[in-house]
């Protein structure tokens, strides 16, 4: 099937929509493959709905493969979350699925598979969708979804996929950067204007690390909701599946670049292309300029950070079991590669390695330390209302650290602290990224009845086992 392009839906509360994953041809760089796509569309369709909504998807699986649709950051009922084996069957070929979704939350929120992640996302299975209230919807600037992601491509092919995940170490990094699809993204913008940019990491496995020099990031939002106070950025740093809301304003007329600008490298991602206007800047580069509060925000998170000193009610451990192939020394070996800064894996700077690693040779953990429990073999239960104070501690004692993103289903958290230092910037999440070696405190709102995933979102880690579960009682 033939590639379209991606389209813009305004939906209303109570729509019935229609969404297949099917296969299609892509093209990147001149050169066409075989790879999957929503509707047809890469990324899949962008839906637009008002915070509070709902929506009824019939899905169709049009693949020869099964699939399911997780909708990532939603806080939905249950059974409409798309883990197989758990809240559902895998959707068959030629199968459908109803799901419902509702909205409770601004941001954008995002849809991919729960099964076989490393293969199906890279193939070219995800969408998005923004939340936003009646009052943001009006606000009269420039929206612009930004869909960051990477593919590992080889004399014109994605790199082969294997009956199990390759590339387990470390995930799959790719070689070629995507905006929304495209290897050469463009934007247009006018000078003095305001834009508003929801960024999505939808990568296997890569960290980006997004900046448009000669501007500045004003940091609004993360994955489900606002900061109290907005703050300036050179840099956004964003793991697998987190997501950010910012502004920019270009000052001058021209031509901008947007990076992904690492401490170990730069890739070009795209072009903006401001033209000129004749409205003076003063005024408007001073209300760009001003940070005001959210006065509600700050209240709601401050109850919140109150729980920063308090003793955590449990922790995770997350490292890894791999038996390294002879002749190869782990660590010792990473750490001679310059690929790594601040607990970050920027780069693979051994792919070849890394490729011939599957999730038979590498089991990802994510464990109790108290009953050595680990993966599926472990559930936790709490209780519906309830906020848990959770300890993430990522291990550098393992044949290999680095950096996990951990995602909890169906509920949202706040990040309290890293590494004993108490976080400022208090906003509703539900992924995170923790650097190797880090210890990360989050608190959970346990707010949604059901079974939940806890999982790393790099998918390799994933498909290798890092993934718990949460039952949420009522
Ligand atoms: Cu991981």
């Amino acid at each position: 099937m033939p590639l379209l392009e991606t389209q813009v839906l305004e939906l209303k509360d109570g729509q019935k929509v229609e969404l297949s994953a099917g296969t299609v041809e892509h093209s990147l760089n001149g050169q066409k493959f075989y790879g999957y796509a929503y509707n047809q569309q890469f990324p899949g369709p962008v839906w637009k709905v008002q915070k509070g909504a709902s929506l009824r998807v019939h899905f169709t699986n049009d693949l020869d493969v099964s699939t399911t649709v997780h909708w990532h950051g939603l806080r939905l009922k249950n059974e409409f979350d798309g883990v197989p084996m758990v809240t559902q069957p895998e959707v068959q070929p030629g199968q459908s699925f109803d799901y419902e979704l509702v909205f409770p939350d601004e941001g954008l929120f995002w849809y991919h598979p729960h099964v076989r992640e490393d293969v199906q996302q890279e193939r070219g299975l995800y969408g998005t969708i923004l939340v936003e209230s009646q009052e943001t919807q009006a606000l009269p600037v420039q929206k612009e979804v930004l869909v960051l992601d990477d593919v590992l491509m080889e004399s014109g092919e994605l790199v082969p996929f294997e009956n199990r995940a390759n590339f387990a170490l470390m995930g799959r990094y790719g070689n070629v950067m995507l905006v929304n699809g495209k290897a050469e993204y463009a934007l247009r913008a006018v000078q003095g204007e305001r834009v508003r940019l929801h960024v999505l990491n939808a990568s296997n496995a890569r960290p980006f690390s997004l900046a448009i020099p000669n501007t500045q990031f004003k940091v609004l939002g993360s994955d489900a909701g606002f900061y109290a106070q907005p703050f300036f950025a050179d840099h956004l740093v964003l793991g697998p599946s987190e997501r950010a809301i910012v502004e920019v304003l270009f000052e001058e007329a021209g031509e901008y670049k947007l990076f992904n600008s690492t401490p170990v490298t730069q890739y070009t991602l795209g072009t903006i292309r401001v033209a000129s206007s004749a409205t003076p800047m003063e005024g408007l580069m001073e209300s760009f300029s001003s940070l005001s509060a959210n006065i509600i925000s700050m209240q709601e998170y401050a109850s919140l950070q109150a729980f920063t000193n308090s003793p955590y009610d449990f922790e995770y451990e997350l490292t890894l079991d791999w038996k390294p192939m002879s002749g190869m020394h782990g660590p010792a070996m990473m750490n001679s590669m310059h690929s790594f800064e601040d607990g970050i894996e920027w780069e693979d700077a051994m792919a070849y390695m890394n490729g011939f690693t599957t999730s038979d040779d590498v089991t990802w953990i994510i464990r109790d330390p108290l009953t050595k429990k680990q993966n599926m073999d472990l559930t936790r239960t709490v209780k519906k209302g309830e906020l848990k104070k959770i300890r993430f501690k990522n291990l550098d004692d393992s044949p290999h650290p680095m950096n996990h993103v951990i995602h909890v289903h169906g509920n949202r958290f706040v990040v309290l602290s890293v590494d004993g230092k108490p976080n400022e910037r208090l906003v509703w999440k539900d992924s995170a990224l923790i650097p190797a070696g880090a210890t990360m405190d989050v608190l959970v709102e346990f707010s949604n009845p059901g079974t939940w995933m806890v999982h790393c979102h790099n998918a390799e880690h994933l498909e290798s086992g890092m993934m718990t579960q949460i039952l949420v009682a009522e």
